[in-house]
């Protein structure tokens, strides 16, 4: 399908609710401009991609999709990316599409990092349903640093379902949003550079206040009717409890109900009713909100217990690719020396203002919500092959472990065989802190949990104890410390020719100072 096709059918019930204008032969302007002052591209019209540092004093950098910086790339489920990428860091890197069912090649992990100055050639197709998936930087030693200087990108999948939605919910134009929140430590009205401590890298890098889409205080202008925000959590470290206050009278607490229809890997099968969602460092949420009346809405994340059990500092991990290039800013990167300022850190857990939505235009009528939302949701087989078990540990002198083993780029911790359904049982040490784990190229559902912490354990309303959260396709799942949690983890790879042979992934925790350390191991699917 050529672009101006996509342009036309793929995007046409994204674009009308997005408010797209019209399609034009330009890519950049074509995009739909109502994700409203948000650059949004074609996956499939982009030729080159430029990973670029455009401030070197505060390390801050920029993906440039031909013209257009920082883009939200856009696709139709069957698209194809075929574009160079091209690093211009002073650092190796690569692009990670983060969810996406990929062969090895074009997963964009740590195995083959792009140099300073070359580039390579990425191909693939979109096989994923619709939702809000991710680009951003992996390269092992440099993932944290680059993240937080801005290499993370959004890449919104539509397909049948997700245009369905769209139109039972009667959008407004800008009425639909994709927003990439995270935290970054701000002094003076500047983002300051990544110069994480010793204990900043054992418990993550934290910021004092929230960028959506790379703005402080973002907030953007929607009309009255329902409001369809894509939501991820682009936080080095930091988890959400997303909410919405609707700027009630004080005593209250204020929250404004919203309506969870999806996670990481697409729509739920029916919409569930919510005040508040953890969402986590990688994990995503599809979340339809009636403003009601209001005139402003500020999507907050609340006070929680972070339950950050680990004492101790953990070493440093010895990064020799570190030793070779300098850092992205004039700042060193987790040097002994801990520093007094600490008025730019807000801990995590507690509440953070991440964006605002201002209501604006003639009062528009909320149809109901409809009560299906995907038969994709429930047509995942049950799990048949064994379950394997993985341990998250901590240890004061080696830092936070799976299974006891630091990452070694060139160890494979395990096999598994193509088109296995296993259940993976994965357990927290209780004196751990909380881990949002990643799989590369796989979804993954979640059965159940035990042992939550009895604060987190009242948002638990779903069976099997699960949040939720936990009622969609995922990719990346909180475990809480002192957890288990049970998933069911589906290897089916397409039959393409780039899938044939072994192909090599990752499972990592996404709490990024954690997994630029050891809490990383690969696998391989055969
Ligand atoms: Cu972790």
């Amino acid at each position: 399908m050529n672009r101006r096709l996509f342009l036309g059918a793929g995007l046409a019930s994204a674009a009308a609710a997005c408010g797209v204008v019209r399609a034009t032969r330009d890519p950049t302007v074509a995009a739909p401009t109502a994700l409203a002052g948000d650059r949004v591209v074609a996956l499939s019209a982009v030729r080159r991609l430029v990973v670029e540092r455009r401030d070197p004093l505060a390390g801050r950098c920029s993906y440039v999709a031909d013209t257009t910086v920082q883009p939200i790339l856009v696709a139709r489920r069957g698209e194809t990316f075929d574009a160079v990428i091209e690093n211009a860091l002073p650092q190796p890197t690569t692009v990670h599409f983060h969810g996406l069912t990929l062969p090895e090649a074009a997963d964009g992990a740590g195995f083959d990092p792009i140099v300073p100055g070359a580039r390579k050639q990425v191909r693939f197709e979109v096989k994923n349903r619709s939702g809000l998936y991710w680009f951003h930087a992996h390269p092992h030693g440099f993932t944290a640093e680059q993240v937080y200087g801005g290499l993370a990108g959004l890449l919104v999948v539509t397909d049948d379902d997700d245009a369905a939605l769209d139109a039972a919910l009667g959008l407004a134009p800008g009425n639909r949003r994709a927003l990439a929140v995270a935290d970054a430590r701000v002094a003076g009205g500047a983002i300051r550079p990544y110069a994480p401590t010793e204990a900043d890298c054992l418990h993550g890098w934290f910021g004092n206040r929230a960028l959506a889409n790379g703005e402080l205080d973002a907030r953007r202008v929607v009309a009255p009717g329902w409001v369809r925000l894509q939501i991820l959590n682009a936080c080095n470290a930091r988890g959400l409890l997303l909410a919405f206050r609707g700027g009630e009278a004080r005593g209250g607490d204020g929250l404004v109900p919203f309506h969870l229809v999806g996670t990481d890997g697409g729509l739920l099968a029916a919409p569930r009713a919510v005040e508040r969602a953890f969402v986590y460092t990688g994990e995503r949420v599809d979340v339809v909100i009636d403003p009601a009346g209001r005139r402003e809405i500020t999507a907050v994340s609340l006070e929680f217990d972070p339950r950050h059990h680990a004492q101790g500092t953990a070493p440093r991990p010895h990064h020799p690719a570190r030793e070779r290039y300098s850092p992205l800013a004039a700042a060193s990167v987790c040097e002994t020396a801990p520093r007094a300022d600490s008025a730019d850190r807000l801990p995590d857990g507690a509440e953070l203002p991440l964006f605002a939505l201002r209501i604006e235009g003639a009062t528009r009528a909320t149809p109901p919500l409809p009560s299906r939302l995907s038969a994709l949701a429930d047509a995942a087989a049950g799990p048949q092959d064994a379950t394997r078990r993985i341990r998250l540990d901590f240890d004061e002198r080696a830092g936070f472990l799976i299974d006891q083993t630091p990452y070694r780029l060139d160890e494979l911790a395990f096999t598994v065989k193509r088109g296995a359904r296993e259940v993976w049982e994965i357990r927290n040490s209780p004196i751990s802190m909380p881990h949002p784990m990643h799989l590369h190229g796989f979804g993954f559902r979640v059965l159940r949990r035990q042992g939550t912490y009895g604060a987190a354990r009242r948002f638990a309303t779903e069976s099997g104890a699960r949040f939720p959260t936990d009622l969609g396709m995922k990719d990346t799942v909180l475990v809480w410390p002192n957890e288990t949690i049970w998933l069911a983890v589906d290897f089916a790879l397409p039959e393409d020719a780039v899938f044939r042979g072994a192909q090599r992934y990752m499972f990592h925790c996404h709490n990024l100072e954690h997994e630029d350390g050891t809490m990383m191991r690969n696998f391989a699917v055969l």
